[in-house]
């Protein structure tokens, strides 16, 4: 195995070489892309070592092996991670020193992959984070998009969406693997296996095939040896695919017709499932994932064991929601049509190896897939899937004997209205555990949402509460923060034991330390009010509270009761200038679905709010209001360190679970919010008293919404009626009242997530928050608790549970290679 050198000049070195054996070129007319290029390689070369050690010695340990199946990762930038992770930050900056350049100019070539839309892609990759440093054998595996999640900009406030071309100018952390490529079919017909007397066993003729290929990303454990691996498909078309006499006679869009159909396929990260237009690519990506990266696993499991007995014992899979389900199906057909196992035998394998994490408890984000689709894409699926069902209705059959109704209920086919693959219902039945990720969440899908299944099979049903990565989000986000922490902590242990934060508890009476807590706050706002005076031209005040909204845009998330907040404040500015209120930022980022109409506009709302009280001379000496464009992984590590205020006021029993509200917290952000997903978590641990809440709980909000009548709020609270009259009244939209008036449309008519009610008891809540931040060493004190007692929430954490209670896994330790 080759070594690379662990001193500044083993490294000075090797950028040299691969700046010139790499890039082609030399240092005198080396441009700023080739500089960022040169050094993501040189840090690579350090963890490629360390993957090789770690092949070799998983290899050798032949461990059970997790493999984690995601649609979507939100990985960030890889360059300030790297650097850390590899040890060699220290490296950089006396040789950038010495050629003129910065680690923030190189940095501003790393562009962040965005394969995911929000906190189930950015949890995936945590996960993946704390699998490495935790020394767990994994594999995450997922689809390489073409286009990313859209750019978000704005045109007259609306929302724009343009493509996200990540990998234009190449991606330096990426290795491709031809070697590895898999060949996977679609549509077609099936037929009965002559030699098979259960009629079980079927042949399915794909009438179209599609080449997978693969490449991976190095995923190294910080303070370890291990670096494991994602891996990412991306679709090409089969080799025959190019009709060269078409070409040849001149029809050259025929001629590459196929090459299209198949690499559309992963052309594109899919934003949201709520319109009909693309679902079939949708279901061909789902399927596309999974056949790819079952057949991989298969490939890697076979390197060292014969048989499928021990295939349960060393593959643990991981469904990532329901979005990678049809693997079950799929490992199904492999098991029983190609490799010709028995079909109970198949079945017990198959449900020994999956376990599925679900997200949501929203019914319309539970999927269904149409059973015509199915049949028609993956014709072979659909009967596996009806023997499935099958099976499975006969053992509640036998539980439950003549319970129609429950039969109905559990089934894995809905009938009504149309007839649809319940895609959860699949997974439940397929899988060895079912998890909810924060433990109201898992409360409520035994109690709601899965409540049939969770009767019928109670034991399988886990909770794990979601973590993040205090790597990503607090050491590299929050560095000024992070050293003062480790300087009171005596050292970085904390890093890899979020626990240790714990130790900063009694510095939250020590006047000292909160007063260097609160500048190195101050000091992460002025770097905001820099990025946000770029990108928007909107000046901030470092000194006013820093009131913080970053999450996708959805109706269940509340954006509009915050906004109807702004609002109420805008109103008592102008009724009273001389009012002595809190100087305060309110700072939204988010993006909406391009097909999600309403927020779409309440997005425009929020813009044209924002303008109207920026722009009036005595409403912005107190108020700022930015909703700061494009907000992705990145510019959440700019704008979390620099938040005093965390909102998170979703309705409660709608939120499954959150991950911003955690970073924020461990950042010392104090978190206003209802009791809703791990809102509750964090609150009985920083203590209610450094916790702002308000608002319905998860029961009396399913209670409030038998016999809701939002008007009636709206009647009864005049500053209420004062917002949503200015909305209505064409204030914000230059006296038109029919642009927004179908945001109030909604608030008064059906206001589906109850913000009207909570409006009061928010709006009540927000002014003991003023109160609170008149005292700064008060503010500062449960900021300091804030971060102390939430180390409960690092990803580790979680993945400790996940190995305890679901996985069933060991470390393997890589040896230092020095
Ligand atoms: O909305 C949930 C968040 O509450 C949660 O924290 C996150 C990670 O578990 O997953 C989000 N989520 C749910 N993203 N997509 C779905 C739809 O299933």
């Amino acid at each position: 195995m080759r070594s690379v050198g662990s001193t500044l000049e083993d490294f000075e070195r090797d950028l040299f070489s691969n700046l010139y054996f790499q890039r082609g070129t030399t240092i005198e007319s080396a441009s700023g892309s080739d500089g960022y290029h040169t050094l993501a390689l040189t840090v690579r070369d350090r963890l490629v070592e360390r993957y090789a050690r770690t092949a070799a010695a998983h290899y050798d340990a032949n461990p059970r092996f997790v493999y984690y199946l995601s649609a979507e990762y939100l990985l960030g930038r890889q360059l300030r991670q790297n650097l850390l992770y590899s040890d060699t930050e220290r490296f950089v900056h006396p040789i950038a020193e010495d050629l003129g350049v910065t680690l923030e100019d190189l940095e501003s070539y790393d562009v962040e992959p965005g394969l995911g839309n929000g906190g189930l892609g950015r949890l995936a990759a945590c996960l993946l984070d704390s699998m490495a440093t935790l020394d767990i054998p994994a594999v995450g595996y997922g689809i390489r998009y073409e286009f990313g999640i859209f750019k978000q900009g704005f045109r007259d406030g609306a929302q724009v969406e343009r493509p996200d071309d990540w990998t234009f100018y190449g991606n330096p952390w990426e290795f491709s693997a031809p070697d590895d490529r898999q060949v996977i079919g679609f549509y077609g017909t099936t037929a009965r296996a002559l030699d098979d007397p259960s009629g079980l066993r079927r042949q399915w003729t794909p009438g179209e095939t599609v080449r997978g290929e693969p490449s991976h990303m190095l995923v190294p454990g910080y303070g370890t040896q291990t670096v494991n691996i994602i891996r990412l498909w991306q679709a090409r078309a089969s080799r025959e695919s190019f009709d060269l006499s078409r070409f040849g006679a001149g029809q050259y869009k025929e001629a590459v017709e196929d090459i299209v159909r198949a690499e559309n396929i992963s052309k594109v990260l899919y934003p949201d499932d709520s319109t009909e237009q693309g679902r079939e690519l949708r279901l061909k990506q789902q399927y596309f994932l999974v056949a790819c990266s079952l057949r991989d696993i298969i490939r890697r499991y076979r390197l060292r064991n014969s048989g499928w007995d021990a295939f349960p014992a060393k593959v643990v899979i991981q469904l990532n929601d329901t979005h990678p389900v049809m693997a079950v199906t799929e490992l199904m057909r492999l098991l029983v049509d190609e490799h010709h196992l028995d079909w109970d035998l198949a079945w017990s394998i198959t449900r020994r190896t999956f376990n599925y994490t679900c997200h949501t408890l929203l019914p319309e984000a539970l999927e269904t897939w149409p059973v015509s689709l199915l049949e028609r894409l993956l014709p072979r699926h659909m009967e596996i899937i009806y023997a499935i069902n099958y099976f499975f209705l006969q053992e509640v059959e036998a539980t439950y004997p003549g319970d129609a109704d429950r039969i109905r209920r559990l089934s894995i086919i809905q009938e009504e209205p149309e007839k649809r693959v319940r895609m959860a219902h699949l997974a439940v039945v397929a899988s060895t555990a079912v998890n909810g990720v924060a433990e109201l969440h898992t409360r409520l899908l035994q109690a709601t949402t899965l409540r049939d299944f969770a009767e019928l099979w109670p034991q399988k049903f886990h909770n794990v509460t979601n973590g993040v990565t205090p790597r990503r989000f607090v050491r590299l986000a929050n560095p000024r923060l992070s050293a003062l922490i480790s300087e009171r902590l005596g050292g970085e242990q904390w890093l890899t034991d979020l626990d240790r934060l714990d130790g900063l508890a009694p510095a939250a009476d020590d006047p000292a330390f909160l007063e260097r807590w609160r500048a190195a706050k101050r000091a992460n706002k002025a770097d905001l009010a820099k990025q946000v005076e770029k990108s928007t031209g909107v000046v901030i005040d470092p000194d006013a509270l820093c009131d913080v909204m970053i999450k996708r845009f959805h109706e269940y998330k509340r954006q509009h009761l915050k906004l109807l907040h702004v609002i109420t404040l805008f109103n008592r500015i102008r009724e009273n200038p001389d009012l002595d209120l809190v100087p305060r930022t309110v700072l939204f980022g988010g993006k909406a679905a391009p097909g999600y109409h309403s927020m779409k506009l309440l997005i425009r709302l929020v813009n044209a709010v924002a303008d109207a009280v920026n722009t009036d001379p005595l409403v912005s000496r107190h108020l700022k209001v930015v909703l700061l464009p494009d907000y992705n992984v990145s510019r959440a590590q700019v704008i979390i360190p620099a938040a005093d205020l965390s909102e998170q006021i979703s309705l409660a029993g709608k939120e499954a679970s959150g991950t911003g509200n955690m970073k924020l917290a461990l950042n010392g952000a104090v978190t206003i919010g209802t009791l809703d997903g791990a809102n509750i978590e964090i609150r009985d641990r920083v203590g209610a008293e450094n916790f702002f809440l308000f608002g319905l709980d998860a029961h009396e909000a399913a209670e409030a919404r038998r016999d809701y009548h939002p008007r009636e709020y709206y009647e009864r609270d005049p500053e209420l009626r004062a917002a949503v009259d200015a909305i209505a009244g064409g204030m914000f939209a230059k006296g038109d009242r029919g642009l927004f008036g179908p945001v109030v449309d909604a608030m008064l008519g059906r206001d589906e997530y109850l913000a009207l009610a909570d409006y009061r008891a928010y709006l009540e809540c927000q002014d003991r928050i003023e109160q609170a931040w008149r005292d700064p060493d008060g503010w500062a004190r449960m900021s300091v608790l804030n971060a102390a007692r939430c180390g409960f929430f690092s990803s580790d954490r979680t993945v400790r549970d996940y190995c305890d209670l679901i996985w069933r896994v060991e470390p393997v330790r890589v040896l230092d290679g020095g």
